[in-house]
């Protein structure tokens, strides 16, 4: 029996590969030039594609591909894909969530640290020579005792929190709905911005929370105030970000998103208040081998016993094949 066709959008790793190639036949989307004929001819025997949260899948691919049954997606975040839609085709969407919430907020809180700290400063002053001629780094301010902010308490806000506690500090949130817990809830980001020291933003990206941090929440979050975004570049609204930062309005920031990934605004790579990394929320070696773990035990269980481990909520009525 010939082996199903398999779409692959972005890279995977070589694990990944060699899981699924004795099951699929995989056709790299991105080495065919011309990828209209490539669809045209496959369209009803690509059954599956594999892609990550950057990539996504164009709506247009989906209404396309009349043969497929399932999206696998490598990442938690699948704004790039619209699982409304998938689902009325009938077509289920899975992605990674849990096995990277250490790893992502690990990244947020090394991003705290490292804004507070003067992590790069001390690292330039020690390399520079400064301080055997300048003497001692200024000091810096402590992440202790701090209000901290956490704009989606989900399932990686929640372990943000944790590790946030062991800092000594008093949990302040907002989300859609309210927990039952002993956090501080506030209404609004712009309450919540108003009653913090450091927010970290971790809701989704997409449609509904674009700019949900708009140039009020940055101006309640004030002069003395830290952003964290370790979610998606939408969210956060760059060019009041930006303008926050230059005026003063907004005191820090530690970014590891950005609107137009992978541009990085080159006024943001200017500041001396700002620390940025490019979107390496989970990508270390263990955490990225559980995810394409995860990736590909959907396809595999999909197609042996018709049901995922991980559907995305829009999908999850559609696993009970
Ligand atoms: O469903 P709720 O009430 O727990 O709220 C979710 C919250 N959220 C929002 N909060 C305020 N305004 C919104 N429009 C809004 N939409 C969603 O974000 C929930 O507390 C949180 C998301 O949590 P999870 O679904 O558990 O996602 P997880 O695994 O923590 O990942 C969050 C994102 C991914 O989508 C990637 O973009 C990134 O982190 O890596």
């Amino acid at each position: 029996m010939p082996k199903r066709k398999l779409l692959q959008i972005g890279n995977i790793t070589s694990r990944m590969a060699d899981r699924l190639e004795s099951e699929f036949d995989i056709i790299e989307y991105f080495k065919f030039q011309n990828k209209e004929k490539l669809i045209s001819d496959n369209a009803k025997e690509i059954v599956c594609v594999l892609t990550d949260g950057h990539w996504g899948v164009p709506d247009n691919l989906i209404e396309r591909l009349t043969g497929l049954e399932i999206i696998s997606s490598y990442g938690v975040g699948y704004d790039a894909i619209d699982a409304d839609f998938a689902a009325s085709k009938n077509i289920v969407v899975t992605h990674t969530p849990e096995v990277l919430n250490n790893e992502v907020a690990d990244t947020a809180i090394m991003l705290w640290l490292a804004v507070y700290r003067q992590l790069i400063q001390a690292d330039r002053w020690a390399r520079q020579g400064n301080w055997e001629k300048e003497g001692s780094f200024p000091l810096s301010r402590s992440v202790q005792n701090q209000k901290v902010g956490i704009l989606g308490l989900g399932r990686i806000g929640e372990t943000i929190a944790k590790r946030a506690k062991a800092f000594e500090a008093e949990i302040h949130y907002h989300s859609r709905s309210q927990k039952d817990n002993d956090y501080h809830y506030h209404i609004s980001p712009k309450e919540l911005a108003k009653n913090v020291d450091v927010l970290f933003v971790i809701t989704p990206g997409g449609n509904s929370t674009k700019h949900l941090v708009d140039e009020s929440v940055l101006k309640a979050l004030g002069k003395s105030g830290t952003l964290i975004n370790v979610s998606r570049g939408s969210v956060v609204d760059e060019m009041a970000l930006i303008k926050a930062l230059q005026t003063g309005t907004l005191g820090f920031a530690g970014l590891d998103v950005f609107e137009a990934e992978p541009i990085v605004p080159k006024e943001l790579k200017s500041m001396e208040n700002v620390v940025l990394t490019p979107h390496i929320g989970s990508a270390t070696t263990q955490t990225r081998q559980s995810m394409g773990d995860l990736t590909c035990d959907n396809l595999l269980s999909y197609f042996k016993s018709g049901k995922v481990f991980t559907p995305v909520p829009e999908c999850s009525k559609l696993n009970l094949l």
